[in-house]
């Protein structure tokens, strides 16, 4: 398959592009290096600076054998879009092009302004660019789980039966964002909605939880191949954090109660549910949504289990509960349903003390290059 990834730079972008790659798909990989950029101007570089696009397909290309074509452009530029799907004729979009941190959309107004910018106008761009260059390209979207927040109901995969007044119909799962971030998903599937039912696109949102973890197989080649990660407030996710943090010996940063529940994933399973979404189509004029998760833990839980592992490899782990610095429910339901992707073949890689175990290994021969003024620095929301 010809497989175009936007975003392909990002912590899921380049493991996703070598993933294709070693399946035998043909890749253009893209990207602008926003969140080099973003992330460099406010002191919160990635733990492991990995080369820039063309560096890292050389790399790729010398141990393979196979090649990854790269292009450096903003999707927002609908000009240089639209020469990439003339040219390239993918027959599936993987959709990352996105500012991905829901602290950073937070933080003032031109964040919030440029995240609202970024994540509409490259959705639309994809939207277009597929209609008017290659109409039966899938798109495959990265949307979030904090689509639904933490309602009070079982959260359904995608779509809600409802009946009232004696008549049902089928609609999307009530959506209310915890972010501005979390709301440019929400407008972004709306938009995607609106198109399918407008011009008949194909498309996979996939409602994905938080994800952890720094290698796949295919970083495991050579480090100058791992991704892009961030571990902290702004960009880095909660479990990369604590482990980061224990080898750090800085006190992990368990925001208010602790009791805040999300559905997480490893990494490769990002690799494994995007890859079998892209080889299974939606139909023409299908919006199928997939909740991208494998297992559901507590903060406190995770810190616990960090704690654990942490402790028996001697690094000495303390906690830390301090003020919750973002406004979300500390105590809730959630209980979504997540077998669709299972169905799909989805083998989901738990997490397991081994898994802990490698990430503490790998986090610890990068230690001298944390920065621990980038850990906290209780971005408030309210
Ligand atoms: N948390 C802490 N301490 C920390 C960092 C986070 O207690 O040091 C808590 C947060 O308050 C939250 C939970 O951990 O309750 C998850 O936070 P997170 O930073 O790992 O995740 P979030 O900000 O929600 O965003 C991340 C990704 C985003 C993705 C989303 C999935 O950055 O791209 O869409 O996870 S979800 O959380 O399901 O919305």
């Amino acid at each position: 398959m010809r497989v175009l990834i936007l975003g392909a730079d990002g912590y899921l972008g380049w493991p996703t592009s070598m993933y294709f790659s070693k399946k035998g798909h043909e890749l253009l990989a893209v990207d602008n290096y926003f969140r080099r950029k973003a992330a460099s101007d406010i002191d919160c570089t990635s733990l492991v600076l990995s080369p820039e696009l063309g560096e890292k397909s050389r790399v790729w290309q010398e141990l393979t054998g196979k090649e990854i074509k790269t292009a450096v452009g903003d999707v927002t530029d609908y000009a240089f879009l639209s020469k990439i799907f003339e040219e390239f004729s993918p027959e599936v979009v993987i959709h990352y092009a996105e500012q991905p941190s829901a602290v950073y959309s937070m933080m003032d107004r031109d964040k919030a302004a440029l995240t609202l910018h970024n994540n509409l106008m490259t959705t639309l761009n994809v939207i277009y660019a597929v209609k008017e260059f290659a109409p039966d390209c899938h798109i495959v979207k990265l949307g979030t789980m904090g689509e639904y927040g933490t309602p009070d109901i079982d959260i359904e995969e995608g779509w809600l039966d409802i009946e009232h007044n004696g008549r049902s119909d089928r609609f999307l799962f009530p959506r209310q964002a915890g972010s501005l971030y979390h709301t440019t998903k929400i407008q972004d599937t709306d938009m995607l909605w609106l198109y399918v039912r407008m011009w008949g696109l194909r498309v996979t949102d996939l409602m994905q939880g938080p994800v952890y973890g720094i290698s796949t197989d295919e970083t495991d080649l050579d480090d100058r191949l791992l991704p892009n990660f961030h571990y902290d407030e702004v960009f880095g996710t909660v479990l990369n954090r604590f482990v980061v943090q224990s080898v750090a010996g800085y006190p992990l940063t368990v925001y208010g109660s602790g009791k805040q529940t999300r559905g997480y994933l490893n990494l490769r399973d990002t690799m494994q549910c995007v890859y079998l979404s892209a080889m299974n189509r939606a139909s023409e004029g299908e919006l199928r949504v997939y909740n991208q998760m494998t297992e559901t833990f507590s903060v406190n839980e995770l810190a616990a289990r960090i704690k654990a592992v942490g402790d028996r490899l001697g690094y000495n782990v303390e906690l830390n509960q301090i003020e919750n610095p973002r406004v979300e429910k500390e105590d809730h339901y959630y209980n979504p349903k997540y077998t669709g992707l299972v169905e799909l073949g989805l083998e989901p890689h738990l997490l397991t003390d081994e898994v802990l175990e490698g990430m503490f290994k790998m986090v610890d021969k990068y230690k001298d290059k944390i920065n621990i003024d980038a850990i906290f620095r209780g971005v408030q929301w309210k």
